[in-house]
C-alpha cells in the first residue's frame, strides 16, 4: 500500500539555529518499508502545505502518517489531518511521535473525525500493524493504539535497535539540514532512552526510564551511510556507560569513517567519562550540548538535575581543555525579574560558552505538568514551545519577553553576527565551498525570530484548539500517570 509520512514545520527556534532530518519518521519509514509498503516521507520543514496536498492528488496515498514529537506543532497537525480527510476522504490518517503519545485522546477529539488512530510510543513495531488492520478490522485492540472506539494495552518497545536503520533516502532537499556551521548536518542515534528523572523533562517518561543502545557493528554502519560531512547525534544523553562509546569509536575508527559530531550530555556523565570524550574528539567530535538548566543549587533541585552546580562548572572546564566548542542551556523561570536576567547575563558574558535560555513550561509527560501548582495562563498548544511564558510573570508579560530577548541578544552575539565569523569563519568558508548557505543566511537573523513584540503578540492570535486543562495531583504521580512505555517492560528491553 502507498504510505506518506509526513514531519510538521518548524517552530520558532529552528528558524534561526537549526533545521535537522526526522530521524524518529525515517525509522518508522523504515519499518513501514520493510513490510512490503511503497513509502514517501515529506517534511515540511523543508516543502510547504502546497506541495503536500499535491503530493497527497497525486501520489494518492492509502494511508498518511502525522509525526507529532513537538506540542506547539498540534494544532497544524489537525488542520492538516482535516484538510487530508476532506481532499481525500478514503485516505487512512494516523498520528504518532512524542507529544502525541501524551495527549493521544484529545488529538482525536479534536480530529473530529479526521484522525483514525493515535500510535503512543514508538512506532517501528506497531506502524505496520496499523496499515494491516486497515480494512481487516482490530485496530483498537493495538498495543498503543488510541481510536475513538477504544484503546490497545499499553505500547511495547522495540527489542533491538540496530533493526530499522533510518530510511535516509527517503528524504528530499537534505541540502536544507543543517545545525549552525555544520552545515549540512545529518542525525543519528546511537542509544535511545535516559535513566535520569529531571523534573521538566519528558524523554524518561517516553520511554520508561529505559536504555537501550545500538551494537557498534551497527551504529558504524548507520554513520557510514550518511553522506553529509557532520552529523548530530540525537541521543538523550551521549555516552552513560564509557564502554559503549568506546566499543562504537571504535568501530567508527576501523571503518575509517570522518565526520564531525554535535552532541548532548550531562555534566556529570562528561565528568566520569572524560576519556570517551577526549576519544571521540580525536574522531571528530566538534561541538557539544550541556545541560546544564541553572546556576543556583535550588533551581537544581527544583529540577531534580541530580547534579551540582560546582560539577556543572568543573564540567565547563573539562570541555574548554578538550577544545570542544559548547552551548548549555539555562532554564528562565517566568517568576524572574530584571536582577534574575542581569545576573544570567552577567554570568554569561564571562564564559567562553554559546548560552541559551528557554523558559519553564510545563508540558504534558513531564512531571511539572501534574504538580506545577501555579495556574496555566495560556492552553494555547502553540505557545508550549520553551521560547513562550505559559506560567503567570511576575514582570509584566511584555517587560519579560523584553528581558528575555535582551538577554539572549546579548548572549548570541558570541555566535551569530560578526561575532560567529571570527569564531567560525574556517568551517563556515568550508560549507559555503560545498556550496550550503544555510548557516550563511541565520547570522544576521535573530532580531527577526527573537523578538519581544512578535512573542509577546502571539499571545493575542485566535486560539483554534486549546491544550485539556490539566489535574494537578497531590504527592508523587503513580507510572500510570507519567509514563508511555511503562517501566517494567521498559527495563526488561534494556536489559
Ligand atoms: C533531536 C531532538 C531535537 C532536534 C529535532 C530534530 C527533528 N527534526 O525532529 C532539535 C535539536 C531540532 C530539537 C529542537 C527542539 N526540541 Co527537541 N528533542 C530532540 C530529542 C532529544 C530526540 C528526538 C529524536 O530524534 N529521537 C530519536 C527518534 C528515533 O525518536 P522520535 O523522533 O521520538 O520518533 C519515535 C517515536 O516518537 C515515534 N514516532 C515519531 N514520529 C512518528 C510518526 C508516526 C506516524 C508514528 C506511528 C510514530 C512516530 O516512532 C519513532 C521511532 O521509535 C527529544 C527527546 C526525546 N528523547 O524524544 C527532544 C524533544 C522532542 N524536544 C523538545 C523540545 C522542547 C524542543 C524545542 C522546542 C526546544 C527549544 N529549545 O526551542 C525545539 C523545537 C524544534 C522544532 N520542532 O522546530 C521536547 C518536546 C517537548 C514537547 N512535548 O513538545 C523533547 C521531548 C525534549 C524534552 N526535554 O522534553 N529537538
Ligand atoms: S533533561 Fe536530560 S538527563 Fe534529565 S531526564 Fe531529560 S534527557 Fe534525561
Amino acid at each position: 500500500m502507498r504510505v506518506l509520512l509526513v514531519h510538521p514545520s518548524p517552530l520558532l527556534y529552528s528558524e534561526l539555529y537549526l533545521r535537522l532530518e526526522p530521524l524518529g519518521l525515517e525509522r518508522v519509514a523504515a519499518a513501514v518499508r520493510a513490510a512490503g509498503h511503497e513509502v514517501r516521507l515529506l517534511d515540511l520543514q523543508v516543502f510547504d502545505h502546497a506541495e503536500y496536498l499535491r503530493e497527497l492528488a497525486e501520489w494518492q496515498p492509502r494511508a498518511v502518517g502525522f509525526s507529532l514529537n513537538y506540542l506547539a506543532n498540534v494544532p497544524e497537525v489537525i488542520d492538516l489531518a482535516k484538510a487530508t480527510r476532506a481532499q481525500r476522504p478514503e485516505t487512512f490518517v494516523f498520528i504518532g511521535g512524542h507529544s502525541a503519545s501524551f495527549i493521544a485522546a484529545e488529538l482525536l477529539d479534536h480530529g473530529a473525525g479526521a484522525i483514525d488512530c493515535v500510535v503512543r510510543g514508538e512506532g517501528e513495531v506497531v506502524a505496520p500493524r496499523v496499515l494491516e488492520a486497515i480494512g481487516a478490522g482490530g485496530l483498537e485492540r493495538l498495543p498503543g493504539v488510541v481510536t475513538q472506539r477504544g484503546a490497545g494495552p499499553s505500547p511495547t518497545l522495540l527489542e533491538n535497535l540496530d533493526r530499522h536503520l533510518p530510511a535516509r533516502d527517503l528524504g528530499r532537499r537534505r541540502h536544507r539540514y543543517f545545525l549552525g556551521v555544520l552545515d549540512p548536518c545529518a542525525s543519528a542515534e546511537l542509544t535511545r532512552g535516559c535513566p535520569w528523572d529531571c523534573s521538566f523533562c519528558s524523554a524518561w517518561t517516553f520511554y520508561g526510564r529505559s536504555y537501550r543502545k545500538s551494537s557498534p557493528e551497527a551504529a558504524a554502519e548507520d554513520l557510514a551511510r550518511i553522506r553529509e560531512p557532520n552529523v548530530f547525534l540525537v541521543d538523550d544523553v551521549a555516552f552513560i556507560h564509557a564502554e559503549d562509546g568506546f566499543a562504537i569509536g571504535r568501530e567508527v575508527e576501523r571503518r575509517n569513517i570522518r565526520k564531525q559530531y554535535y552532541l548532548e550530555t550531562r555534566c556529570d556523565v562528561l565528568l566520569k567519562n572524560q576519556d570517551v570524550f577526549a576519544y571521540w574528539r580525536k574522531l571528530g567530535l566538534f561541538y557539544m550540548f550541556l545541560g546544564v538548566e541553572a546556576l543556583d543549587a535550588e533551581a537544581l533541585k527544583r529540577h531534580r538535575k541530580r547534579v551540582s552546580s560546582d560539577a556543572n562548572m568543573e564540567a565547563l572546564e573539562v570541555a574548554r581543555k578538550l577544545g570542544l566548542a559548547v552551548a548549555i542551556n539555562i532554564i528562565a523561570d517566568p517568576d524572574w525579574d530584571e536582577s534574575r536576567f542581569a545576573a544570567v547575563r552577567d554570568w554569561a558574558l564571562t564564559v567562553p560558552e554559546i548560552v541559551h535560555l528557554t523558559v519553564a513550561t510545563p508540558y504534558p509527560g513531564t512531571e511539572t505538568w501534574l504538580t506545577e501548582t501555579r495556574e496555566l495562563t495560556s492552553h494555547d498548544y502553540r505557545l508550549f514551545d520553551v521560547q513562550h511564558a505559559v506560567l503567570p510573570t511576575r514582570l509584566p508579560l511584555h517587560r519579560f519577553y523584553e528581558q528575555l530577548v535582551q538577554t539572549q541578544a546579548v548572549l548570541n552575539r558570541k555566535h551569530l553576527g560578526w561575532g560567529a565569523i571570527s569564531r567560525y569563519g574556517g568551517p563556515l568558508v568550508r560549507a559555503l565551498a560545498r556550496g550550503q548557505t544555510n548557516y550563511l543566511k541565520m547570522l544576521w537573523k535573530f532580531s527577526s525570530v527573537y523578538n519581544a513584540e512578535r512573542q509577546y503578540g502571539d499571545h493575542a492570535r485566535p486560539v483554534k484548539y486549546a491544550l485539556r486543562p490539566r489535574r494537578l495531583v497531590a504527592g508523587k504521580p503513580t507510572p500510570a500517570q507519567l509514563y508511555v512505555h511503562q517501566p517494567v517492560s521498559a527495563r526488561k528491553a534494556s536489559a
